[in-house]
C-alpha cells in the first residue's frame, strides 16, 4: 500500500493552531447523503473502505472538496469509480476537480490505521483487546477523511469483519441486517441505521462481549430490545444499569413524550475511555465506572452515578442525536439541556421533596466548588463560547453545568407545562436538523406568549453570551412606620478574559419572608404587584430581576421579616447579603425552602472560616496545626440541633454537617493560602468532631443497616449519616487517644457487607491518621485486587488523602511504581494524579513547590500519551493567580515550564497559554 500521508495530529504541524471563532461558521460546501463503511478489523492495520454519495449545497459558492483526516495512510481515492487527482492541506484531503452541477456523486476512499496504537483514545482504538471508538468532537476523521463537523447528516451503512474467535461480537449503530461467516475463521456483520446522524455520533465495536438483555414495549405498543454489553464475568454487575436504562426510557416517554426511536438500543462498557459515556445513536458507549455495580463494589454513591449517566446518555437520544448542533459553539445546546434533564430524572425518581432538595443541593455543590471558579479563571467562557483552539477543551463545567442551570432557569420562568410545551415545539420545528442555542431558546418562548422569558428574550440570551458569575447584592430596610420592608436587589459581573463589559442579565430570584422571632412564613404582599391583587397572598414567589438594581417593597409587616432569598438556587449567582448570626440561625432552624436552609448552616461555617484565616492573632503550630477553638458555641448548638432533629432527613443532616470545602472557601478570598485554609478547616471539623461526640455516636447507632441493600435516597442517607459519624468519631479518638471508636471501624472495615459501609469505614481510618489504616488499606487490596474500579478507589483515597508532613506526594510517587498503575488507563491515572493535583489542596500546594513540579512532570509525560486528559490536569493550576506567595510564583513557574515544551498538544498549549496570559 502506498502511504501518501501520515498526519500527526496536530493540524499542520506548523507551530500553534489558530483559534476557531463562532462568527466565521459558514454552511458546508458538500453534503453527504449516504455512507458506506466497510472495516477489515486488525489491531495493527484496520483497512476503512468509505465509500459515499456526495453533492455540492447550492447554496454555496463552487469549491474545492476539503475532508478532515488524523493520522491515517491514504491508499485510494476514487471519483465515480475513476482515480482522480488530490492534494494535502496539512491533515486535509483537498479534490478539486469533482463533477459540476448539482448532481450527486460517487466519493471512495480507502485508508488504513493502527488501532493498537491510538492511545489517545479518539478514533478508533483497541481496549483489552476489543475494538471501541470515540468520535466526538473530532475522532471520525481519526477512522476516514470526512466532513468532521455536526451539521454534515448521513444515513450509515457499516459492514465489519474480523477474526470470529478473537471478535465474536460486532456492533455498530441501528439495525443488525446482515451477518455470517466468512473465510479463514473470519465473519461479518452488516449494520443500518435508520436514523441520519452526524459523524460524531458513529460508533463500532468488536470483542469478546456478553450482553444482558431486556425487552420492553413502549406505550404505542412498540418492541424495543434494550442490552448491556460487557466483558465476560461482569455481566453479574449490570442489573443497575439495565433498570436505570428502562427508567430512563419510561421517563422521557412519560415526561416530554420522547419515546425510543429504535428497535434495539445498547450500552457496551470500556475500561478505556477519557470521559464519563458517550451517546453515540443506539450503541452508546460507556466508562465501566458508569456501568458496573454490585453492592460489594460499588458505593451508593456510583450507584447514583450510573443512573444519571444512563439516564443522561439515553436522553441525548433525543436532545442530541435527533436534534443536534449547527457547530460546537453551541454544545451547551446538547449539553446544559441534557444535563438539565437528567438532574430532573433523577429527582423525578427520588420522589420525596427531601430527597429533590439533596439532589439539588448536590448539584449546586459541584457548580459552586467547580463551575465558579472556571468563570471567574483564564479558561472563563460563555455559555456558547466566541473561540476555541481545541474543542475538546470546552467540555467544560460552564458548557454542562451552567448550561442546565440555564435551561433551568427557562424552565423556572414558563413553569413545568410550559417547558414541556415549548420542548414539543422545539421537536416540532428541528427535528433532523442541527440548529442553535438561540433555536432552541426561541422555542421554548414561542410556546410561552405573555412569560417573563418571552418578555425578557433577549436579555435573557445574554446569559449565552457573557461569561462570569454575576453577583447580586441585597440590603433590606424595614420602615416600623410603614410597617414596610423594602428590599433592594442589585447585579454585577465582573470582567472575564475579552469581555470588560457586561450588561445586566434576567434573574430569575425565588423569595419569601420569615419572622425573626418565630420562624414562621409570611403571606407576601408586594406594593404595585397587580397581578397579585385579590389573590391569596403566597409566602413564596418568584421576582425577575432585569435592571442592574431594584427595590421591591413588602407591606404589612409587623417586624423586620428575615430575607429567603434565590431558593431552589433559582439562578446561578453569587448572592452577597449582610446576615447577622441570628438571622442566619433562624433560617437554618426554619426556612421552608430546603436549599436556603442548608445555605444558611454553610454561610456560618463560611463566615467562621474567613473570620480565622484573617485572624492574624491566631497562628498556627509547628506541625501546621491550627490549635483554636473558633466554632461558635450557637453554631455548635445549632449542629446539634439538626443532628437530633426527627424530621429531617438523614442525608439532608450529612449535608448540612459537611463543612464547605476547601475549594470554596478559597474562592471566596481575594488572596489564598492554601495551607492555612487546610489548618482552618481541619481545625474546625475537630471541634465539630469532639463537640458533638455524643450526638454522633447516636446517629452511627440509629443509621445503621436493617435488611438488605438498596441504594435509594433514604437508604443511602442513613449510610452517608453514619459514615459522616464513624468519620467523626475518629477524628475525635484521633485527639483523646481513644482507641474504641478506630477499632470499631476496622471492625465495620471487615465485617461490612456493601462497599459504602466498608469505604466509609476505610475512609475514616485514614483520613484520621489511625494506625489501623495500613492494615486496612492491605486487607482491602488483597480482597478486591481483581477489581479494576474498587483498586482505582484504593488508589484515590491514597492520593487523596490529608497530609501529615508533607507525606502524600512520596507516597503518590510509590503508588505510581505499584505494579497496577498505569499512566495510559485514564481512570487509573485520574485515581492517582488528579486525586492528588486537583482534589487535595492541602497536599498539593507544598511550601517547597514539589507539588507544582510533580504536576508539571505528570502534564508533559500524559500529553505524550493522552492529549485530552493532560489538559484536564492542566487545569488544576487555573486558579495560581489568587494564590499568596510563595506558591503563586512557584505556581507560575511550574506552568511556564510545561508552555516552554516546544511539542505540546493543541489541547494542552491552549490551556497554559491561557494561564498564563495577562
Ligand atoms: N457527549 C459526550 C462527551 C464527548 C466528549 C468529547 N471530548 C458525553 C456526554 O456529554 O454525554
Ligand atoms: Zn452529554
Amino acid at each position: 500500500m502506498l502511504q501518501l500521508h501520515s498526519a500527526d495530529g496536530s493540524g499542520d504541524g506548523a507551530g500553534p493552531a489558530a483559534a476557531i471563532r463562532r462568527e466565521d461558521y459558514t454552511a458546508p460546501a458538500y453534503w453527504i447523503d449516504s455512507v458506506e463503511l466497510t472495516f477489515d478489523l486488525d489491531p495493527n492495520k484496520t483497512r476503512v473502505l468509505n465509500r459515499m454519495t456526495l453533492r455540492r449545497n447550492p447554496d454555496v459558492a463552487a469549491q474545492p472538496l476539503k475532508l478532515d483526516g488524523d493520522d491515517l495512510n491514504l491508499a485510494r481515492v476514487l471519483v465515480n469509480g475513476q482515480g482522480t487527482s488530490f492534494k494535502m492541506e496539512g491533515a486535509r484531503l483537498v479534490l478539486e476537480n469533482l463533477p459540476e452541477g448539482a448532481e450527486p456523486f460517487a466519493l471512495e476512499i480507502f485508508t488504513t490505521c493502527c488501532p493498537a496504537k491510538n492511545t489517545q483514545l479518539m478514533g478508533l482504538y483497541v481496549s483489552q483487546g476489543t475494538f471501541f471508538t470515540q468520535c466526538e468532537a473530532e475522532g471520525f476523521r481519526r477512522i476516514t477523511y470526512f466532513l468532521d463537523r455536526p451539521d454534515v447528516m448521513a444515513s450509515y451503512t457499516v459492514t465489519l469483519r474480523a477474526d470470529k474467535a478473537q471478535y465474536p461480537v460486532l456492533l455498530s449503530n441501528g439495525n443488525l441486517v446482515d451477518s455470517g461467516d466468512l473465510e479463514d475463521g473470519r465473519h461479518f456483520a452488516k449494520w443500518v441505521d435508520p436514523h441520519k446522524k452526524p459523524c460524531y455520533l458513529f460508533a463500532l465495536v468488536a470483542g469478546k462481549l456478553v450482553a444482558r438483555e431486556q425487552k420492553i414495549k413502549s406505550r404505542s405498543g412498540a418492541d424495543h430490545l434494550l442490552q448491556v454489553y460487557v466483558r465476560p464475568g461482569d455481566l453479574g454487575k449490570t442489573e443497575h444499569a439495565m433498570n436505570s436504562l428502562m427508567y430512563s426510557v419510561a421517563w422521557d416517554e412519560a415526561r416530554f413524550g420522547l419515546p425510543l426511536d429504535l428497535e434495539r438500543f445498547m450500552i457496551v462498557a470500556t475500561s478505556d475511555f477519557n470521559m464519563g459515556a458517550m451517546e453515540n445513536k443506539g450503541l452508546n458507549i460507556f466508562n465501566t465506572k458508569y456501568v458496573l455495580a454490585s453492592e460489594s463494589t460499588a458505593t451508593d454513591t456510583d450507584f447514583a452515578n450510573i443512573e444519571s449517566v444512563v439516564g443522561h446518555e439515553y436522553f441525548h437520544n433525543w436532545t442530541g442525536n435527533r436534534v443536534t448542533c449547527r457547530d460546537w459553539f453551541q454544545l451547551s445546546l446538547k449539553e446544559g439541556l441534557t444535563v438539565f434533564r437528567d438532574q430532573e430524572f433523577s429527582m423525578d425518581l427520588a420522589g420525596s421533596p427531601s430527597a429533590r432538595a439533596v439532589k439539588r443541593i448536590e448539584d449546586v455543590r459541584v457548580l459552586r466548588t467547580a463551575q465558579f471558579p472556571e468563570d471567574a479563571g483564564p479558561m472563563a467562557h460563555p455559555v456558547r463560547p466566541d473561540s476555541y483552539v481545541e474543542i475538546n477543551n470546552f467540555y467544560t463545567v460552564t458548557i454542562y453545568e451552567k448550561g442546565a442551570e440555564v435551561v433551568r432557569m427557562q424552565h423556572n420562568l414558563v413553569g413545568r407545562e410550559g417547558f414541556a410545551k415549548g420542548m414539543k415545539l422545539y421537536f416540532e420545528r428541528h427535528d433532523g436538523q442541527a440548529v442553535t442555542c438561540d433555536d432552541f431558546v426561541q422555542a421554548i418562548a414561542d410556546a410561552n406568549p405573555g412569560s417573563p422569558l418571552t418578555q425578557h428574550l433577549a436579555q435573557f440570551k445574554r446569559w449565552y453570551s457573557q461569561a462570569g458569575t454575576p453577583r447580586v447584592r441585597a440590603t433590606g430596610r424595614y420602615d416600623a412606620a410603614t410597617r414596610c420592608y423594602a428590599l433592594t436587589l442589585s447585579q454585577s459581573c465582573a470582567p472575564t478574559p475579552g469581555q470588560s463589559e457586561k450588561q445586566p442579565f434576567v434573574i430569575p430570584v425565588e423569595l419569601g419572608l420569615i419572622d425573626a422571632t418565630t420562624g414562621a412564613a409570611l403571606p407576601l404582599h408586594l406594593a404595585g404587584d397587580g397581578a397579585a391583587e385579590g389573590a391569596a397572598p403566597t409566602t413564596s414567589r418568584v421576582v425577575v430581576l432585569t435592571e442592574a438594581s431594584q427595590t421591591l417593597t413588602f407591606t404589612n409587616l409587623d417586624a423586620e421579616p428575615v430575607p429567603s432569598l434565590l431558593r431552589g438556587f433559582s439562578a446561578p449567582v453569587v448572592l452577597d447579603i449582610d446576615y447577622t448570626d441570628a438571622q442566619l440561625l433562624t433560617l437554618l432552624a426554619h426556612d421552608a425552602d430546603a436549599f436556603n436552609r442548608w445555605e444558611a448552616g454553610q454561610r456560618l461555617a463560611l463566615r467562621t472560616a474567613i473570620n480565622a484565616i484573617a485572624d492574624s492573632t491566631m497562628g498556627t503550630s509547628a506541625s501546621g496545626q491550627f490549635d483554636h477553638q473558633i466554632l461558635a458555641a450557637e453554631f455548635v448548638d445549632a449542629m446539634r440541633s439538626v443532628l437530633r432533629n426527627p424530621a429531617l432527613d438523614a442525608a439532608f443532616k450529612e449535608l448540612v454537617l459537611t463543612l464547605p470545602s476547601e475549594t470554596y472557601i478559597a474562592e471566596q478570598l481575594a488572596v489564598v493560602d492554601p495551607q492555612r485554609i487546610h489548618a482552618v478547616r481541619e481545625a474546625m471539623r475537630e471541634q465539630l468532631a469532639l463537640s458533638l461526640q455524643a450526638d454522633w455516636e447516636a446517629a452511627w447507632e440509629q443509621n445503621q443497616d436493617t435488611g438488605g441493600y438498596s441504594p435509594d435516597p433514604v437508604s443511602s442517607g442513613r449510610r452517608a449519616l453514619s459514615g459522616l459519624a464513624l468519620h467523626m468519631l475518629c477524628i475525635a479518638a484521633q485527639k483523646t487517644g481513644d482507641v474504641v471508636w478506630p477499632g470499631k471501624a476496622y471492625q465495620r472495615f471487615k465485617v461490612a457487607t456493601n462497599m459504602t459501609d466498608r469505604f466509609n469505614a476505610l475512609t475514616a481510618l485514614v483520613a484520621s491518621g489511625s494506625e489501623l489504616a495500613t492494615p486496612a488499606l492491605a486487607r482491602f487490596h488483597t480482597l478486591f485486587k481483581d477489581e479494576p474500579l474498587v483498586i482505582d478507589k484504593w488508589f484515590a483515597l491514597q492520593a487523596g488523602a490529608p497530609d501529615r508532613g508533607g507525606n502524600v506526594l512520596p507516597a503518590v510517587r510509590q503508588l505510581m511504581a505499584h505494579p497496577d498503575f498505569s499512566l495510559k488507563n485514564p481512570n487509573r491515572a485520574r485515581s492517582v494524579i488528579f486525586s492528588y493535583c486537583s482534589a487535595n489542596p492541602g497536599a498539593f500546594h507544598r511550601s517547597d513547590a514539589a507539588g507544582y513540579v510533580f504536576w508539571s512532570d505528570r502534564v508533559i509525560e500524559l500529553d505524550a500519551i493522552n492529549p485530552q486528559v493532560a489538559a484536564r490536569l492542566a487545569r488544576a493550576l487555573d486558579r495560581w493567580k489568587k494564590l499568596a506567595d510563595p506558591w503563586r510564583s512557584a505556581a507560575r513557574e511550574a506552568i511556564a515550564r510545561v508552555a516552554a515544551k516546544p511539542d505540546l498538544s493543541n489541547d494542552v498549549r491552549e490551556v497554559v497559554t491561557r494561564a498564563l496570559a495577562e
